[in-house]
């Protein structure tokens, strides 16, 4: 039954959107129990989109007594491989047909650009389904010798039920994240998806529903993080909670998963990643990369490469170069093919990041550009640089996840490598050096998930991600995020 059919026109996408903003459980779009709905706001210009239902924890407990009813019944073990595989190929081929339609509803919600959503966004997203159902049926142990007399082996079995709490700066991406190897290996899953960015996920369930996953595989409860993201978390019936936001968070997720049943957990978490650029780099490009690390998807990139250190000798043209390159971005309508960079997601987004920029100003460091509001409507903040900056200061020190980047001027390897290290986070890092042997035993010092090298931000389905220190527990993606 139809609860709440909203019918979306969004620029650009020419056919019309229309779906259910109901609670995908068991099958069906249904309202939350407590009947109260979520205001959905498009950040371009603050105004509401539409509503979707407002799951509460009794939702939470029958979408997770659907998903072990499935689980024991027509998905986990009673599943075959090859099953799995055609289920979730046949997801990846739905998912391409509304590409447009998913990049749209993206950049309508999220406030990202539609360019993005359809060339990174989306398109990365229809890969890592595609390529976890590549691994569904290639799942299996090992014969382990011990004895002639004895046979041991290894079965690699599925987790159960399991919880996945979605952020709102990439939403359909990092579903596709946590939803391919989850479902490759034949868990079942209770989703939900950031309160401010539920949009593509409640599409996203319409097509797998039409791919035909059996009804209770996949569940999707819209709602807020301290009433069924924490029931998630608590669950005594729910065997692994997966979870992409931010550290504190993280670290709530992880005691209440002690606190219940002592259930696995997996945290993709903040960062403040080092982006190092030595005199022998060429600098044209490492501009090109440095504000690509920093401004892509408006700085609302877990990996965003918002510490630039720069050595001396090029320090002057570098920053010359990357302040051109900063105001060559055009600000603007997501939906306007030229706009770099659109708003940020939320007004509360929007409020900690001009409140970062405050705290940069008032600790001393240089508004080199930028650091301020883009027009009247809407959450667009200018592309900001800080420039003078000492290493306590806050802008150097915490996420900020909005576009702004502090460009730091260094003398010697030893040094910038302890500057580099010199945070709780470690998710990514980049080096930037024609000389290999520097960049690769630079790359290798930096504690980190990632480290690139004359590039930044390169995800791909088949390569790991995840965080060193505070920026996480266990890999996402690869052949690595099918063995957590
Ligand atoms: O994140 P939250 P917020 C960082 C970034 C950003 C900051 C705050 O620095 O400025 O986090 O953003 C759900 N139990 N990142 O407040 O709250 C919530 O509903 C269970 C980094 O939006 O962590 C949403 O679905 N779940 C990041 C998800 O957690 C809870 C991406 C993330 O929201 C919960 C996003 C609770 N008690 C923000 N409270 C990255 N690593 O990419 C909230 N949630």
């Amino acid at each position: 039954t139809s609860i709440f059919t909203h019918e979306f026109n969004t620029p650009i996408y020419k056919g019309k959107t229309s779906f259910n903003t109901g609670l995908y459980i068991n099958g069906k779009f249904v309202e939350g129990s407590d009947k109260n709905t979520i205001d959905v706001i498009n950040p371009a210009t603050g105004k509401i989109i539409t509503k979707v239902a407002e799951a509460t924890s009794k939702d939470v407990d029958v979408a997770v007594a659907a998903a072990h009813k499935a689980f024991e019944t027509t998905w986990g073990l009673n599943m075959g491989g090859a099953g799995r595989s055609r289920l979730l190929a046949k997801l990846a081929q739905l998912m391409e047909d509304h590409q447009q339609e998913l990049a749209a509803l993206e950049a309508l919600d999220n406030g990202k650009t539609f360019t993005w959503a359809m060339d990174v966004d989306t398109t990365f997203a229809i890969d890592t389904i595609r390529y976890y159902a590549g691994w569904a049926d290639k799942i299996h142990g090992q014969v382990v010798e011990t004895d002639e007399r004895k046979l041991s082996y290894t079965r690699h079995e599925p987790i159960g039920v399991v919880g996945q709490i979605i952020p709102w700066n990439f939403p359909l991406l990092m579903m596709s994240w946590k939803l391919g190897p989850a479902l490759a290996t034949g868990n079942c899953i209770v989703m939900k998806p950031s309160e401010f960015t539920p949009l593509t996920a409640i599409r996203m369930s319409e097509l797998i529903h039409e791919a035909g996953f059996p009804p209770g595989t996949f569940n999707l409860l819209t709602g807020y993080g301290n009433t069924v993201g924490a029931a998630i978390s608590s669950h005594m019936k729910i065997d692994k909670v997966a979870f992409t936001g931010s550290t504190l968070v993280g670290r709530k997720i992880m005691e209440a998963a002690a606190k219940s049943n002592l259930k696995d957990i997996t945290l993709e978490l903040g960062g403040k990643s080092p982006n190092i650029i030595f005199n022998d780099a060429d600098v044209d490009q490492a501009v090109n990369w440095a504000a690509h690390g920093i401004y892509w998807n408006h700085g609302q990139a877990c990996c965003a490469g918002s510490r630039i250190f720069v050595q001396s000798g090029i320090y002057d043209e570098f920053l010359s170069k990357f302040t051109e390159k900063t105001r060559s971005l055009k600000v603007g309508d997501p939906f306007d093919l030229d706009s770099y960079q659109g708003p940020q997601v939320s007004q509360l987004q929007y409020d900690r990041i001009m409140e970062y920029i405050q705290s940069g100003k008032d600790q001393g460091a240089t508004v080199h550009l930028g650091g301020d509001r883009v027009g009247t409507e809407g959450f667009y903040i200018n592309p900001t640089i800080f420039t003078d900056t000492t290493p306590d200061m806050k802008i150097v020190q915490e996420e900020i996840f909005g576009p702004v980047g502090v460009v730091i001027k260094f003398e010697d390897e030893e040094d910038v490598i302890r500057q580099a290290n010199d945070t709780v986070f470690g998710l990514a890092a980049a080096v930037f050096s024609q000389n290999i042997t520097r960049a690769l035993t630079t790359a290798h010092r930096l504690k980190a998930g990632t480290a690139w090298v004359n590039c930044v931000n390169q995800l791909h389905a088949n390569v790991p991600f995840g965080g060193f220190k505070q920026s996480g527990i266990g890999r996402e993606l690869g052949e690595y995020a099918l063995h957590k």
